[in-house]
C-alpha cells in the first residue's frame, strides 16, 4: 500500500511541474499581450474574453472537477495574469524604482538628500513674520549646522481669517536671511502664478499638503527645475501621492523629494498619524528621496524625538520640523513649534547634534 502512495505522489510531483511549466509559459504570453496592450492604450481586463475562455474551458470539461471549481481555478489564473501586467505597467512609471534608475539624489546648494547615509534636517518657523524672526531663525539653525532653511511666506489656512503669510515680502525675507547665514531656502508655492517670484527668491518648492492634487500648479513646477518638495495630502493614498510626483517627473523636473506629514485618522489625540509604513513603501516603489516632516505629523512638541527617531529607522532621508525665537505668540502652529532651547535639545535627543548628518547605524544601533 505505502509503495503505490508512493508511486502515485511521484506521478502527482511530475505533474506539478508540469503544470508550472504550463503556468509559466501561460504567462510570459500574458505578459506580450500586456505589453501590446499598454502601448495600445487598451485596458488589460476583458470580460468578454474572459466569459468566451470560461465558455471553453466548462465545454471541455469531463470531470472529475465540476465545472464551477474548473471555473474558480481558471479565474485565479487569470487573475495573476493580470496582477502581472499591471506590475510591468507599474515599471514603466517614471517615478518607479527599477534596475536601470539608480537612487535619486536632489543637491540644494551642495546638501545632497537621498544618498543613504546622512539624513538632513530642514528647520525653520512654519511662517515667515518679520525681518526679526526670520533672521534670527535662520542665525539659529545655521549655527546648529543646519543648511535647510524652511519658512513659508504663502501660508495656506483653514480659517480665512487666519494669517495668511507675507506673500511676496516675505520671501524676500526668507532669501536674505538665507542668504546672511549661508542657508539654503525651502518655501511652500500655492499658486503657479507665483512661479517666478519662487524662481527668483527660493531654492526648494514646498507643494503642501492640500495642493497635493493641484495639478495646474503640478504642471507648471514641473517645468521648473527647482527641487521641489512634495508633501502627502491629508487623505491621499501612497499611490496619489506617488502619482502626484509623476506628473512632476512626467513635465521634466527630475528633482523630486516626497514628504510624508501624517494622515487624517480618527485619532484626535494627535493632529495627524504619521504613516510610517508610507516611508518604507515609498522608499521601496520609487527612486526618490523622502523626507519625513514631524511637526505636523504629530502636532505635538513631545512627539518631536520618538516621531523623528521612527522615521530614520524606518529609512527616511530627511527631517523636517518648525522652529520660532517664542512659539507662544507665533503667527500659525503656535502648539507645534519649538523654541531655541527646545530645538537644542531636540538636536541632543535625536543625535542630529553630533554632526547634524548622524549615521543612523550608529545612533539607532542598527
Ligand atoms: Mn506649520
Amino acid at each position: 500500500m505505502e509503495t503505490k502512495i508512493r508511486s502515485l505522489r511521484d506521478d502527482i510531483d511530475k505533474l506539478n511541474l508540469e503544470i508550472l511549466e504550463k503556468l509559466s509559459e501561460r504567462a510570459k504570453i500574458a505578459e506580450a499581450i500586456g505589453e501590446l496592450q499598454t502601448q495600445t492604450g487598451s485596458s488589460h481586463y476583458d470580460p468578454v474574453r474572459e466569459a468566451e475562455m470560461l465558455d471553453a474551458l466548462t465545454a471541455a470539461n469531463d470531470g472529475p472537477f465540476s465545472d464551477a471549481t474548473v471555473k474558480s481555478l481558471f479565474k485565479q489564473i487569470f487573475q495573476a495574469s493580470m496582477q502581472l501586467e499591471q506590475e510591468q505597467d507599474k515599471k514603466t512609471y517614471l517615478t518607479s524604482r527599477s534596475k536601470d534608475r539608480g537612487d535619486t539624489i536632489v543637491e540644494i546648494r551642495g546638501t545632497r538628500i537621498g544618498t543613504g547615509e546622512s539624513p538632513v534636517l530642514i528647520a525653520g518657523p512654519c511662517a515667515i513674520e518679520s525681518k526679526e524672526q526670520v533672521d534670527v531663525t535662520a542665525a539659529k539653525v545655521a549655527s546648529r549646522g543646519v543648511t535647510l532653511f524652511r519658512g513659508g511666506a504663502f501660508k495656506p489656512r483653514t480659517d480665512p481669517y487666519s494669517f495668511q503669510g507675507l506673500g511676496e515680502e516675505g520671501l524676500k525675507l526668507g532669501r536674505a536671511a538665507a542668504d546672511a547665514h549661508g542657508l539654503a531656502f525651502v518655501a511652500e508655492i500655492m499658486d503657479a502664478r507665483d512661479l517666478p517670484a519662487f524662481e527668483q527668491y527660493a531654492d526648494v518648492l514646498q507643494v503642501g499638503a492640500r495642493n497635493m492634487q493641484n495639478f495646474t500648479l503640478l504642471k507648471a513646477i514641473g517645468q521648473s527645475r527647482k527641487p521641489v518638495l512634495l508633501k502627502r495630502g491629508l487623505s491621499a493614498t501612497i499611490q496619489e501621492w506617488v502619482m502626484a510626483a509623476e506628473y512632476l517627473l512626467y513635465e521634466g523636473n527630475p528633482n523630486v523629494i516626497l514628504c510624508e506629514r501624517g494622515i487624517r485618522t480618527y485619532e484626535p489625540t494627535t493632529r495627524n498619524t504619521l504613516d510610517v509604513s508610507a516611508v518604507a513603501l515609498a522608499k521601496q516603489e520609487t527612486h526618490l528621496p523622502v523626507v519625513v516632516d514631524v511637526t505636523h505629523s504629530g502636532g505635538r512638541r513631545d512627539l518631536l524625538v520618538p516621531l523623528t527617531k521612527a522615521a530614520l529607522a524606518i529609512g527616511a532621508d530627511g527631517i523636517m520640523m518648525e522652529v520660532h525665537p517664542n512659539p507662544a505668540v507665533a503667527l500659525s502652529d503656535q502648539k507645534q513649534q519649538v523654541d531655541f532651547d527646545s530645538f537644542d535639545a531636540y538636536l541632543e535627543a535625536t543625535g542630529y547634534d553630533k554632526k547634524l548628518t548622524p549615521d543612523r547605524h550608529e545612533v539607532y544601533g542598527f
